[in-house]
């Protein structure tokens, strides 16, 4: 996700940070550079423009200040200006206090309308609310089928009358939730195109009717310029509360996400990362941009190591790194709950400081994880305890249980005494507990 702009973003900074002092030259290339990567990632042009000229104005207003690194200064003029762009906060969604609350979901053909109506459900579903999912796309054949499908998936049961009016069917909908006293009512609508004037004001029509507490626009974030065209003409027929971009983990380009925002003043309100009922993120612009800009992603990757390990685990591994009795038993637990996190892609992609040029280096294979773990479970419990016993001919017969070389044993071993090393220095290290247990992801 992002990955160009991440790229692009990662060169303007290493300058930045070797400038010795801001000075108007730099500022027009900086911005110059920052403009081509923008425009490079499909951001739209009026979006781009105002955001170098913002950011160009402020850096040239701090130009005095002779504080901080002066470089440091200009990269944090660009990250807090991105975060503005896409809205500074994460804005949850708005259900108000009367039941059952009511979502609108709208937007063009195939931009992922009835798999995020899905992950919706899923999520509310999480927070303990009853949710009822509204088949109102009466035109393609299969949709009805479809969102009874998701609804099976995400255990959450589905209202349809066949081929009805989609109006009527989202009133009757509403009703029949007030009576079983549901909380939330998803209604998916048709895919529509916006030069289409009858469906557009079907829609128009659905949104009186209902009159929802939320109107989420769904657009493909890889269609780009498109999405912010097509963003214009909903927001025009409807009262958008918010913005779900969907497919963002295949290689979106950013520029939807960069732009949308500010092109039609509604809040992005989430993502959709993946095609499992599951892959829905709230956005979170400063999460965001810290991504974009390789700040790394510290909140995201905290969470998903809390997701991985009790607390429990935690403050067991805790003590045993400080009395360095960590041994291969507990590094084979460690990496599971590492897998249980992920693909490794994915988590070092959050690490601060990871860019995309060391990832590409790492080239991070998930086989290597079930790899090391074979060659631990070949190895006797008294060897897990003490790998220090492991001579050459354990060392042989490890590998051939494991069906891997004895090189790649050896390295195992060299790589785990050097993290044993490292780990005891740490124990030593007189840091604040919360910064320690970030360093070995158990915050
Ligand atoms: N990779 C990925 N695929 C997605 C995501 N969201 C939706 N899709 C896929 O996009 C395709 C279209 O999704 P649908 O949910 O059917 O889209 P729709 O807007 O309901 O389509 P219509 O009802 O035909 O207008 C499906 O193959 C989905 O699996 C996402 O966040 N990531
Ligand atoms: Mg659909």
């Amino acid at each position: 996700m992002f990955n160009q702009l991440a790229d692009r973003f990662d060169t303007i900074f290493r300058n930045l940070r070797g400038l010795g002092k801001i000075t108007d030259s730099n500022i027009q290339q900086t911005s110059r550079e920052i403009r081509r990567v923008l425009l490079e990632a499909d951001v739209n042009f009026k979006v781009t423009k105002a955001f170098v000229k913002r950011v160009k104005d402020r850096a040239e207003g701090t130009k005095v200040l002779k504080s901080v690194k002066p470089g440091e200064q200009f990269i944090k003029i660009i990250h807090d200006e991105l975060v503005k762009l896409l809205g500074e906060k994460a804005k949850p969604l708005e259900l108000g206090s009367k039941k059952p609350a009511v979502i609108l979901i709208a937007g063009l053909q195939g931009s992922g309308k009835t798999t995020t109506c899905g992950k919706l459900a899923a999520l509310l579903k999480k927070q303990g609310k009853s949710v009822l999912l509204t088949a109102a796309d009466v035109y393609r054949p299969a949709a009805i089928a479809q969102l009874q499908q998701v609804g099976e998936t995400v255990d959450v049961p589905v209202y349809e009358q066949g081929a009805g009016d989609p109006v009527v069917i989202c009133q009757s909908a509403v009703e029949e939730a007030g009576a079983s006293n549901t909380d939330v009512v998803i209604l998916d609508t048709a895919g529509r195109l916006h030069v289409d004037g009858e469906m557009m004001s079907e829609v128009q029509e659905i949104a009186v009717a209902v009159n929802p507490h939320e109107i989420l626009f769904v657009v493909d974030g890889m269609t780009g310029q498109d999405a912010v065209n097509s963003a214009e003409a909903f927001s025009a027929a409807l009262k958008l509360t918010g913005i779900i971009l969907t497919k963002l983990d295949g290689d979106a380009r950013g520029g939807a996400a960069v732009s949308i925002s500010e092109a039609i003043g509604v809040p992005i309100k989430f993502i959709g990362v993946s095609e499992k009922p599951d892959g829905l993120e709230v956005f979170d612009p400063k999460r965001i941009v810290d991504r974009i800009l390789g700040f790394g992603d510290v909140v995201s990757l905290v969470e998903k190591a809390q997701e991985g390990v009790s607390e429990d685990e935690a403050a067991k591994l805790e003590k045993k790194l400080k009395d360095a009795t960590f041994d291969l038993e507990d590094f084979s637990d460690q990496l599971k709950q590492l897998q249980n996190m992920g693909p490794l892609n994915q988590i070092m992609g959050m690490m601060p400081g990871v860019n995309q040029k060391m990832m590409k280096v790492l080239d991070l294979d998930d086989r290597q994880l079930v790899w090391t773990k074979a060659i631990i479970s070949s190895m006797t419990p008294v060897e897990r305890r003490d790998p220090t016993i492991i001579n050459g001919s354990r060392r042989m017969r490890i590998a051939q249980g494991s069906g891997r070389t004895v090189q790649e044993v050896n390295q195992l071993l060299k790589q785990f005494a050097q993290m044993k090393k490292m780990m005891k220095k740490m124990g030593k290290m007189k840091l604040p507990k919360n910064l320690k247990h970030e360093m070995i992801g158990l915050n």
